[in-house]
């Protein structure tokens, strides 16, 4: 058990009968029944095309649980408000231990209770944002292997302490086959002391989290679908904005700002709500800066709907309609990832919309890394659900993630006919159209005349951003042909670019540094000569030229004198 000597089994049980009575008495089942079969009157359809059925609500109902209070701090109880927990030092060794079996402290997170307070987080103009009278109502689901059980059941209460009560059909729990006791029978039990319909559903084997997803969703009977990672706290008015923006268009996926709950301390850390979610070559999600023409659109109003190119992947909301006519989750990816990007081209490429929601806020525990088997290994998953992305959505663009993933060649990327089909059916746009309208900032360009290795005519070495990071010089050395660290793209703008990267220098006698890509031109334009090999810096009139002997790692950047070691190759070398 996830329990020190079993002791927080019983104080778990007895806030959860707390807890619990006080929602029954103050909730009344019977009479949200009654009320809701009031529905269904309205012609004008004001959830906004919903085809489920539309839920309504009485005044008294709206009245009642727009007054259910804040969870309270609890005087005395450690990490209330989203405070951090520090672990007693004479604790440490044990502490340490623990933190093996999830990646994060667990030893902090099973001192904090399941019902801790946060605080609100949200702008000012959100606390008085009005929603609409009719929402849809939303079913949880949430999927989980070997989740600690504080984790998971402060992700459950968080949920039911701050959720509107009449919004929340169910909450479903689909363990995926984990293998420690307090997530068997220990936590079948649990849940039916809790205030709200919880099920508990098991894959059986090892089945990964996104057809884990898939099972859950089959269960759900609320309007809107809501995934969460297991490993979640929800704040003050997380929901309303999420179903309103439902509402107003079946078709948006909305996310909320997914705050940072520390792996170390549990601290709970508001997020910026200026990052938006991109990509990277190797197809990683990434957080980036929200550009200013994003901002212009919603005219500088933090709090409006922001546009992002991609979602993170664990804690978004979708009409339960709209999720599987939009193709559900590709049944062919693995234990984890992939399916986050896959749904976010998918989303925009077939006509709906990804959307943070400002107003909405939910902490999750990053860790550094997973805690859990990748059965078959890591990276042949993780490069097998990336192929099936880059094969169905990419287009051409998929060369950038064959040519920055030595290996994925070799890893067999399984029957994508069925996704391929579903990508006719839908009439799904190119992914030109998505880089053109939805991520004109993203590092994969529009226009490109190569993409492969850079080989030096004397040395014969090829350049190689030795993994260097933006500010560091390039480097250069023996041609491996395996791709990665030697794959440049030379773009129509004039930049010779490795992912985010551009050849950037700022004299005319060099260093060649590796910045970040500003698509200005500038320090980053250079021309290639197809004739006589040369590739010139633009501003300077220099040209790069294989390193002097004292220091073979180094590109230089030199006047041009039209020698060999100024002389390079793009071409057919490259075999992809
Ligand atoms: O085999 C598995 N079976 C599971 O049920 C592997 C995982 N899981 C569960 C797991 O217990 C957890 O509840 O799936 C959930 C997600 O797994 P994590 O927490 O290990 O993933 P993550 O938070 O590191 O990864 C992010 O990217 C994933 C890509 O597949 C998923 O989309 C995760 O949901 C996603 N998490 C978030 O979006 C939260 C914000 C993180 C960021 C950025
Ligand atoms: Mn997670």
């Amino acid at each position: 058990s996830e329990c020190l000597g079993g002791s927080c089994k019983k104080a778990d049980d007895a806030k959860a009968e707390a807890l619990g009575s006080n929602f029954d008495n103050d909730y009344d089942q019977k009479e949200e029944q009654n009320e809701r079969a009031g529905y269904g009157k309205s012609s004008s359809d004001p959830n906004g095309g919903h085809s489920g059925v539309p839920a309504t609500y009485s005044p008294n109902v709206l009245r009642r649980w727009r007054q259910v209070p804040p969870v309270p701090p609890v005087p005395g109880n450690v990490g209330e408000k989203g405070k951090a927990v520090h672990v007693p030092p004479d604790q440490e060794a044990l502490m340490k231990e623990r933190f093996k079996l999830n990646q994060f402290n667990l030893m902090a997170s099973d001192m904090i209770s399941l019902n801790r307070s946060l605080a609100d987080v949200r702008l000012e103009g959100c606390k008085d944002k009005k929603y609409p009278k009719l929402l849809p109502t939303t079913s949880i689901v949430i999927v989980f292997h070997n989740e600690a059980w504080s984790t998971l059941l402060r992700t459950v209460w968080s949920v039911i302490n701050r959720s509107p009560r009449p919004l929340l059909k169910e909450i479903i729990l689909v363990d995926d086959a984990s293998e420690r006791d307090h997530l068997g029978k220990k936590l079948e039990k649990y849940v039916k002391t809790l205030p709200v319909p919880v099920y508990v559903f098991r894959t059986g084997k090892r089945s990964g989290l996104i057809r884990a997803r898939l099972l859950g969703a089959k269960h759900v009977t609320g309007q809107v679908i809501t995934f969460l990672d297991a490993h979640c706290e929800c704040t003050e008015g997380w929901l309303e904005p999420l179903l309103a923006r439902i509402v107003q268009d079946r078709k948006t996926v909305v996310c909320p700002i997914i705050d940072v709950i520390s792996d170390e301390t549990f601290e709970y850390i508001t997020a910026s709500d200026m990052t938006w979610g991109g990509f990277n070559w190797k197809l990683n999600f990434r957080w980036y800066r929200v550009p200013q023409r994003e901002m212009d659109r919603r005219n500088g109003d933090r709090t409006a709907p922001l546009r992002t190119p991609t979602m993170a992947g664990g804690l978004f909301s979708i009409d339960k309609d709209y999720f599987y006519e939009l193709g559900a989750y590709d049944e062919g990816m693995d234990i984890w990832g992939g399916e986050n990007l896959e749904m976010s081209f998918r989303v925009w490429q077939c006509g709906g919309k990804l959307e943070i929601i400002p107003c909405s806020h939910v902490g999750h525990v990053f860790r550094d890394k997973s805690p859990y088997t990748f059965p078959g290994g890591v990276s042949k998953i993780v490069l097998h659900n990336a192929a099936r992305v880059a094969e169905v959505w990419m287009d051409e663009w998929r060369d950038f993630y064959y040519a920055m993933n030595p290996g994925a060649r070799n890893v067999p990327v399984g029957d994508i006919s069925e996704r391929q089909a579903l990508r006719e059916k839908l009439k799904c746009k190119s992914f030109r159209w998505y880089l053109e309208n939805i991520y004109p900032e993203s590092q994969m360009p529009l226009d490109y005349y190569y993409l492969g290795d850079i080989r030096n005519v004397e040395t014969r070495n090829c350049l190689d951003t030795m993994g260097r990071k933006s500010g560091e010089n390039l480097g250069m050395t023996y041609c491996h042909h395996l791709g990665g660290n030697q794959v440049f793209a030379y773009t129509k703008r004039q930049q010779i670019m490795s992912d985010d990267n551009c050849l950037d220098a700022n004299s005319r006698t060099g260093p060649v540094k590796l910045v970040r890509c500003h698509g200005m031109g500038g320090n980053q334009a250079w021309v290639y000569d197809e004739v006589d090999k040369t590739i010139k810096h633009v501003n300077t009139g220099s040209c790069l030229t294989k390193p002097d002997n004292s220091d073979v790692n180094l590109p230089l950047l030199k006047s041009c004198v039209y020698s060999e070691g100024q002389q390079w190759i793009m071409d057919s070398d490259f075999k992809w």
